[in-house]
Parts: C-alpha cells; sequence; structure tokens
C-alpha cells in the first residue's frame, strides 16, 4: 500500500514535471530494437526519400560528425548502421565532396574493434593540429559500457581524402573519473588553441539531471586533465549530448570566425542537444579562458525555454569552420517522423538537413542561419509572383515547378494592417508550440495565418502549412510574430496501432520571430524534398524543419499555395520559386 501510493506519487511529479516542460513525444537516447539493429533490407522505397539532401542509399543514419575542409574536401563523418533501419552497429561513414551538394561515399573511417571501442563508436569531432594534420577525437564505449574519448589519425594525411583512419594503441585519451557518469559522458568538441599554449575541447555529461559540459585541455593533444569546473551547467536540463561551442563576432555579420579567434568582439555560443527531449538550445554568452567559464548572457534562457538552431525535428547538430569560404557552417540530422514499421519497409531513416551558414544576428541576442549557397546550383525551373494581394480565404497556387522538390521564397507585406493584429497577453503562458496548436493554419487571426502551404492536394485533404501568425503585445504594443510549420494535416495515413512507434509522429512545431515589422515585411523560404520542409523566417531568425509523409500529396501530385486566413489582406511583395534538381552524385553504391 505505502508502496503504492509511493509509486503513484512519482508517477504524478513525473507527468507534472513533463508537462511543466513542456516535454512532448520524449525519448530518451536512440531507441535500440535488438531483433531489428541487423534486419537487412530488401529493397528501398523511394516514395518519401529526398532528391537533395544528404543521404545514403538505404539504412539509418543520425548525427553528423567531424565536419571538416580539408586540402580541398569538404569532408562529413556520420553516424551510420551497416546493417539496418534502426539505430544500431554504428560506424562512422564517410563522405567527401568539393561542393557540398554532390557527395562521394568512402570506406567507413571508424568502427569497433578495439578494447575502448569495442561496444560502439559514437559521435565527435575534427581538429586540424598544425604539424600533425586531421585528429578525430570520437566516444568510444568498452566492453563495461563506459563511454571513453578516443583518438584517431589518417594514416596519409597527405591523401585529400583522408580514407584511412588508425586508432592508435595509446587510446584512450580520457577515462572518466570517479566523480562522473561513465555512462554519461561523450561526443567531444573540435578542440581549439588557446594564447595559453593549451588545446581545449568540451565534453557532453550529467550529474544526476543536470547537464554538464565538461572541458579538457592538453599541451600535446594526447595528455588531457580536466579543468577545475564544468565550462557550464544547467540544473534540469539532463544529458547534454553533442555539445558545439565556437565564437561569433559582434562587429563583422558576414563572416564565421575559427574557434581560436582571440579578438574583443566576439560572443560565444554553447549549444547543447537534449537527450531527454531531442530538442537542443543554445546561449549567448562570454568565455573566460583563464577561469575555462563560460557565462551566458541572461537576457535569453538557459534551459527548456532556450532559443533553438531549429524549432522542428533536429538535433545533434554541429558545426565547422569553413576556411575555403570564411564562414561557419552548420550541420544537423533530421529523424524520421514516421511509424517504426515503414521506417524499416522503406529500407532508410534519417538525413542530414541542408547546411546552413551560421552568423550573429545583427541584433547581437540571437544568431541567424541560410542555407549555403552552393544549394542554389540545384535551382532549375524559375517562376516569379510580384504584389499580388491575398484577401481573407484566398489560397494561390505557385505553378510552373515541382512542389514537390522546390526552393520558394517569398515577402510578405502586412504594413498597412498591423494595428488589426490580434492581442498577445503577456500573461498568456502558452509555448509556442502549445500556441500553433490552438491557433492553427485554419483559425482566423486578424493579421495571418498566411504563409505557404506545401506538400498539399488541390482538395486540402492532406498538406503542411508554414506559416506566420502576428500579434500585438499589449503591453509593448510591439508586434509578436508566431511561426508555425504544422504536421498535423500533412497525412491521411492511419497509425499502426497504439504504441508510440506504430503512430507517425505529426507536431505543430513553432517559434517566435524576433522582428519588429517597421517596414511591414516578413520573409519566409522553404526548403521542400518529398518528406523534408526545411522553412527560414525572417531570414534565418526562426528555423523549423518538418519530416511528413503524405501518401496523395506525393512527386508530381503534390501542390504549392501562397495563403492568409487573417481577416486583413496581406500583400505578397515577391514570390519566387524553383524546381530542385537531383545532385549528379549523392553517395551512389555506399557501403
Ligand atoms: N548519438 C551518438 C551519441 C550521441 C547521440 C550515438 C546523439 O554519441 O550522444 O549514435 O544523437
Amino acid at each position: 500500500m505505502v508502496v503504492s501510493n509511493i509509486v503513484s506519487v512519482l508517477l504524478l511529479f513525473v507527468l507534472l514535471n513533463l508537462s511543466s516542460n513542456n516535454i512532448k513525444g520524449v525519448e530518451a537516447f536512440h531507441h535500440v530494437y535488438e531483433n531489428l539493429q541487423s534486419q537487412s533490407v530488401e529493397a528501398v522505397n523511394h516514395l518519401h526519400r529526398s532528391a537533395f539532401h544528404f543521404q545514403p542509399p538505404r539504412h539509418w543514419i543520425n548525427d553528423p560528425n567531424g565536419p571538416v575542409y580539408y586540402k580541398g574536401f569538404y569532408h562529413l563523418f556520420y553516424q551510420y548502421n551497416t546493417k539496418g533501419a534502426v539505430w544500431g552497429n554504428i560506424v562512422w561513414a564517410h563522405s567527401v565532396s568539393k561542393d557540398l551538394v554532390n557527395w562521394e561515399a568512402l570506406e567507413h573511417a571508424l568502427y569497433p574493434s578495439k578494447w575502448f571501442d569495442i561496444k560502439g563508436t559514437w559521435s565527435g569531432s575534427i581538429t586540424i593540429v598544425p604539424g600533425k594534420g586531421p585528429i578525430i577525437l570520437y566516444t568510444g564505449v568498452n566492453q563495461n559500457e563506459t563511454q571513453i574519448q578516443n583518438y584517431a589519425i589518417p594514416k596519409d594525411p597527405s591523401d585529400p581524402y583522408l580514407r584511412k583512419w588508425i586508432k592508435p594503441d595509446d587510446n584512450p585519451l580520457v577515462m572518466p573519473d570517479y566523480t562522473m557518469n561513465g555512462s554519461a559522458f561523450r561526443d567531444p568538441t573540435t578542440a581549439w588553441f588557446s594564447e595559453d599554449g593549451h588545446w581545449r575541447t568540451v565534453v557532453g555529461s550529467k550529474r544526476k539531471n543536470r547537464g554538464i559540459a565538461y572541458i579538457y585541455r592538453s599541451r600535446d593533444f594526447k595528455h588531457w586533465v580536466k579543468a577545475k569546473h564544468p565550462v557550464h551547467s544547467k540544473e534540469s536540463t539532463g544529458m547534454w549530448e553533442c555539445p558545439d561551442f565556437f565564437p561569433v563576432s559582434t562587429t563583422d555579420f558576414q563572416n564565421g570566425l575559427d574557434l581560436d579567434y582571440t579578438g574583443s568582439n566576439t560572443k560565444h555560443v554553447l549549444k547543447v542537444s537534449l537527450d531527454l527531449t531531442r530538442f537542443e538550445y543554445y546561449t549567448l554568452g562570454t568565455y573566460d579562458p583563464k577561469k575555462d567559464r563560460y557565462v551566458p548572457n541572461g537576457d535569453t534562457p538557459d534551459g527548456w525555454d532556450g532559443l533553438r538552431f531549429d524549432y522542428g525535428n533536429y538535433y545533434a547538430s554541429k558545426t565547422f569552420f569553413d576556411y575555403k569560404k570564411n564562414r561557419r557552417i552548420l550541420w544537423g540530422w533530421a529523424n524520421e517522423s514516421d511509424t517504426l514499421e515503414d521506417d524499416i519497409s522503406k529500407g532508410w531513416a534519417g538525413l542530414q538537413v541542408i547546411p546552413r551558414t551560421v552568423l550573429l544576428d545583427a541584433n547581437k541576442k540571437q544568431l541567424v542561419f541560410w542555407p549555403i549557397e552552393e544549394i542554389e546550383s540545384l535551382r532549375s525551373n524559375y517562376v516569379r509572383m510580384n504584389n499580388k494581394n491575398i484577401t481573407m480565404g484566398q489560397r494561390l497556387e505557385v505553378e510552373g515547378i515541382t512542389p514537390a522538390q522546390a526552393d520558394v521564397e517569398v515577402t510578405f507585406n502586412v504594413g498597412q494592417c498591423l494595428e488589426k493584429a490580434e492581442a498577445f497577453d503577456p500573461s498568456f503562458t502558452f509555448k509556442p508550440f502549445d500556441l500553433c496548436k490552438i491557433k492553427g493554419s485554419n483559425v482566423t487571426g486578424g493579421v495571418g495565418p498566411f504563409g505557404l502551404i506545401t506538400l498539399a492536394t488541390p482538395d486540402l485533404e492532406e498538406y503542411t502549412p508554414v506559416f506566420f501568425r502576428v500579434f500585438k503585445d499589449t503591453s509593448t504594443y510591439k508586434p509578436k510574430v508566431l511561426m508555425c510549420s504544422d504536421a498535423r494535416p500533412s497525412s491521411l495515413k492511419q497509425d499502426r496501432g497504439p504504441l508510440k512507434q506504430d503512430r507517425m509522429y505529426k507536431p505543430s512545431f513553432a517559434g517566435f520571430v524576433d522582428v519588429d515589422l517597421s517596414d511591414g515585411r516578413i520573409s519566409l523560404r522553404s526548403l521542400i524534398d518529398h518528406s523534408v520542409v526545411e522553412s527560414f523566417g525572417a531570414l534565418g531568425k526562426t528555423v523549423i524543419t518538418s519530416r511528413v509523409y503524405p501518401v496523395k500529396a506525393v512527386k508530381e501530385n503534390a501542390h504549392l499555395y501562397v495563403f492568409n486566413n487573417g481577416t486583413q489582406t496581406v500583400n505578397v511583395e515577391s514570390l519566387d520559386a524553383w524546381s530542385m534538381e537531383r545532385p549528379l552524385k549523392m553517395n551512389n553504391g555506399a557501403l
């Protein structure tokens, strides 16, 4: 009796905690389906496969690893199941590219083979060490399931393809000490060289439910010592996977910075991937290299409500500095949102979203993201719309392109009607996600909802709307803009059963967009690729990736519209849309 009461109280506590943190569809770590991990793929179903996103020909992929630009090639490594379409049998698969669009698959760089990684070659990064060449830092899992940090070096650093990798016998570099949680210690970042003559790397962890990022330093890249304090930590955020830590310029809003940049015109970004929810968040702050401490600025939340690189299906992201073009590029993984059975029958799961440049916004309060310019080389058929008013309930079709494989950029002007925006009561406790759920694309507002309807059937039996809704903050009188990418109406497909794995995940992803609309304009760009819709609000201030699986709105039966369901007429100042070609090479023939 007493025990059952305690259990009930605990259960209630967990439920309350989950709801107060707005945690939906929670899953911790990758699901392990032992009986399916090595189930070989008979045939690959192409219906929902992407055309221009990074994918291997079959099987499961997750985190991007490494990325680096070296001797004329971009290298992308990624977590890959060599045997099946669910997580398991993970190796570091390896591809190279000259343009970040066409990819050539090489042999796997790392796979479990030594005592220090026999149970796993998990995520990590690459550092180019002068005089030595590229060095991989990665998490190995040993026989006891302890996570440890290892290194690997190329057999021939003069090979621009970096085809062969060696795991020296003096591994591991770092074992968790007795104060640490050995099953929560992973994903070392690219190391940077500091003025005090040390290399430094950050490793993700947790203590009880506190998320932690440890900093380690080394003079020779071999002997690593843990700094006295974690570089940062935060209570109640759970395991911090895939930390990323890098500077951004506060004066140059065009170029990225390498990790060892030391000018005073910087802020640091600390991004962590939250295993509890599979969402990420970042803070902007100040890094003190003498104390090895990072302090977030304090004007944005440090925790569940933190800013995100992407408010949708996006995880385990990682940036690298591109020496060729002086930019910082972000890679991130989008998992499937389909049922487990369909992932398996498709024979593939997961993709990397289009790489994005990362810069500090001119307001210095957040980052902005934009698809790398190279992706525009795939643009073909082009159509344009100019100065079109869209009245309440109107929907205009964008014709002349392939809507299931497209890039569309639209600029709306709502300057004439802002005073008609709905009131946003500052006491609203709604999170964007809930607000979008209540105020979906069909719920009439004042200014908005307006935006794009992607992957749609003409009668809207299926559609994935990406849209804005403008509120008026009743305390500041400023506009408050909500952006949604709503997968709820995306597919007619029925769930296969009551279990989570039998249901499609169709969330109403959303984020606020920090714009004042002083010139009345707000832009939206969507990259649409069969089962992926990546959308960039206000030139990349708010980004949302959705994964959707229509049954009717597929291939040539998919349609694209621009729409307005607000009482106020909205002006489409310009709309530019392109069909997107397939890259010539996308890991053809990969293992
Ligand atoms: N995936 C890797 C881990 C990492 C997690 C294992 C994040 O290293 O923490 O495949 O998705």
